[in-house]
């Protein structure tokens, strides 16, 4: 639909993935008048602009999902252990049909700007094209990794060839056939085009700064048998989202790895490295991402498959990942990683130490002079996470003061659903959130936001605040959380967990990694009562 600019909704959405659709469904639910803004063609966030091939989920079908609707849980069929982009689309667009989501969406419409008038208690909400909405109520669902990051190498706009960035792919796939094809990042987004290129080029050269820590998807097919007794046990699944670390329905181990001889530790990886995935990470031990040997013992583990897999010595020892920890940048799932570097026609170039210096009409130059000629390049060079897509918008609160400016020392948020001066504005996965699961996550703030609606207006109150003190608060959580962990030790590998993939960006946690459920635990104790917040 197409309101009329000018129109004044009790709230306004940001974004129709995940988190928007699921917010919308949420207040439609509350019978709050609520309009969505979103700056794509169609529903899908994420999983619209990121089609890519290969791309597809790193969590498994059953629960990369929501959970607030028992019927849909019921009656929708997932094919793949990890789906493609093609079905989570289309599951997405399921949703926005079932509950009639679309009429309440204006596509093709980018936000620019939204300012809190003080006077009126009102967000104004202006777009790229100039229309202007109002609002009581400000939610943003522009999702955490959404702004595109393209390193500032010049002479991009010389190459003769094709660039293609994977966060903004052709709806027509291009066609590789016959092509020199040349690769810049191997992030998860990397990893899964990796042996699609390989496979449909010429040649493919893969230009690698840092390597990760690839475990095989081990990816499959879903059976009748299997669904069905998925969709018998999800109470039971959703609790274990609900008390897991990363929102997953994994059991805790009760292993420790310094329990076992370092024969049963790698007879335990073996069985990790057979069922795949985050499975690998958090199935084995779970001392992994806190305890240096543990994780010593995971990363060596990691090295040795890869050294037995890729049959160059010389490309196997660049793609094994050293100086940082296994987990403490977010680990990539591979179909076929590792295995694509033993095709002929594909090879690897260090830029460690010898970086890319430029785009060459024909190509890409490193520092040293040396030139790779390409007729088409890829570009995966990741996000700036959680903060990126929130300071693109210049959102403006009490006084003026911008997001941007508020957070140049690092993002300050109550739970990442709040921000000090920023009245009625709410974030869902905003920075200081919780990271995992990433649906699960979402389906945590909407969840949160909606108890704070329902409590204002139960009570006829016009705006909520949080207070800087409670903000400062969960700061200083967040840094005590993950500095029990060894994901700081990410930054030496440009972690975007720590802001450290953005020349310049604050090197600081954008999320809280103390674990979802006790981040769960935290937004139900402050719903409660609201403590932490002011309202007029
Ligand atoms: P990532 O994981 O941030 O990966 C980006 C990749 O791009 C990574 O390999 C980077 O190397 C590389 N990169 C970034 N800047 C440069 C420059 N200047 N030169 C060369 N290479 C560069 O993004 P993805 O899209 O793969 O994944 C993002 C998330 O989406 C993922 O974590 C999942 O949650 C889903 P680096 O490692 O920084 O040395």
């Amino acid at each position: 639909s197409s309101p009329k600019a000018g129109t004044t909704y009790e709230a306004l959405v940001i974004g129709a993935g995940f988190a928007g659709l699921g917010m919308l469904w949420q207040l439609k639910e509350m019978n709050i008048s609520a309009h969505c803004l979103e700056a794509g063609t169609d529903v899908g966030g994420t999983w619209y602009w990121n089609r890519y091939p290969g791309a597809r989920t790193d969590s498994e079908a059953w629960y990369y999902c929501y959970s607030f609707s028992k019927e849909l849980n019921q009656e929708w069929k997932w094919t793949e252990r990890y789906p493609p982009q093609t079905e989570v689309k289309s599951y997405l667009t399921h949703v926005a049909n079932k509950f009639d989501l679309k009429r309440s969406i204006t596509f093709n419409t980018r936000v620019k700007k939204a300012t809190y008038d003080e006077a009126q208690k009102l967000w104004i909400v202006v777009t790229e094209s100039g229309a202007q909405y109002k609002a009581k109520y400000l939610i943003s669902a522009m999702g955490i990794l959404s702004s595109v990051f393209v390193p500032p190498f010049p002479g991009f706009k010389d190459f003769k060839g094709n660039c293609y960035l994977t966060a903004r792919w052709p709806q027509q796939d291009p066609d590789f056939t016959g092509r020199r094809v040349g690769l810049i990042g191997t992030g998860a987004t990397g990893v899964q085009i990796t042996p699609h290129l390989a496979e449909k080029s010429k040649s493919l050269t893969v230009f690698q700064r840092t390597p990760n820590y690839v475990v095989p998807a081990q990816n499959h097919s879903l059976s009748e048998a299997f669904l069905n007794n998925i969709k018998s046990r999800y109470p039971e699944i959703w609790q274990q989202v609900d008390r897991h670390a990363f929102a997953m329905p994994f059991e805790v181990t009760g292993r420790l790895a310094s329990q076992y001889t370092p024969q049963q530790r790698n007879e335990i990886f073996e069985e990790g490295w057979r069922r795949g995935g985050f499975r690998f990470l958090f199935e084995t031990f779970d001392d992994v991402l806190v305890d240096k040997d543990a994780n010593q013992a995971a990363s060596e583990f990691i090295r040795n498959k890869i050294k037995s897999i890729v049959k160059d010595p010389k490309t196997a020892e660049l793609l094994c990942p050293r100086g940082y920890p296994y987990g403490s940048k977010r680990p990539p799932a591979g179909h076929g990683y590792y295995e694509t570097f033993n095709r002929d026609n594909v090879s690897l170039v260090d830029i460690s130490k010898n970086a890319i210096s430029r785009i060459v009409p024909d190509g890409i130059e490193l520092q040293d002079g040396t030139r790779y000629q390409l007729d088409d390049i890829v570009v995966a060079t990741g996000f700036d996470a959680f903060t990126g897509a929130l300071v693109d918008v210049d959102i403006r609160g009490k006084a003026g003061v911008s997001l941007a400016d508020k957070w140049k020392e690092g993002p300050r948020t109550l739970f990442g659903v709040a921000t000090s001066g920023f009245p009625n504005f709410f974030m869902i996965t905003g920075p200081l959130s919780t990271f995992g699961n990433v649906p699960s996550t979402i389906e945590s703030n909407i969840r949160w936001i909606a108890g704070a609606l329902s409590h204002m207006k139960s009570r006829s109150l016009d705006s909520m605040d949080v207070s800087e003190q409670a903000e400062e608060g969960w700061v200083k959580a967040t840094q005590e959380a993950i500095d029990s962990t060894l994901i700081p030790d990410g930054a030496r590998a440009n972690s975007w967990i720590v802001g450290a993939n953005i020349p310049g960006k604050k090197v600081t946690p954008v999320a809280f990694l103390g674990g979802y459920n006790n981040y769960v635990d935290r937004l139900r104790a402050e719903g409660a009562q609201y403590p932490s917040f002011s309202f007029q």
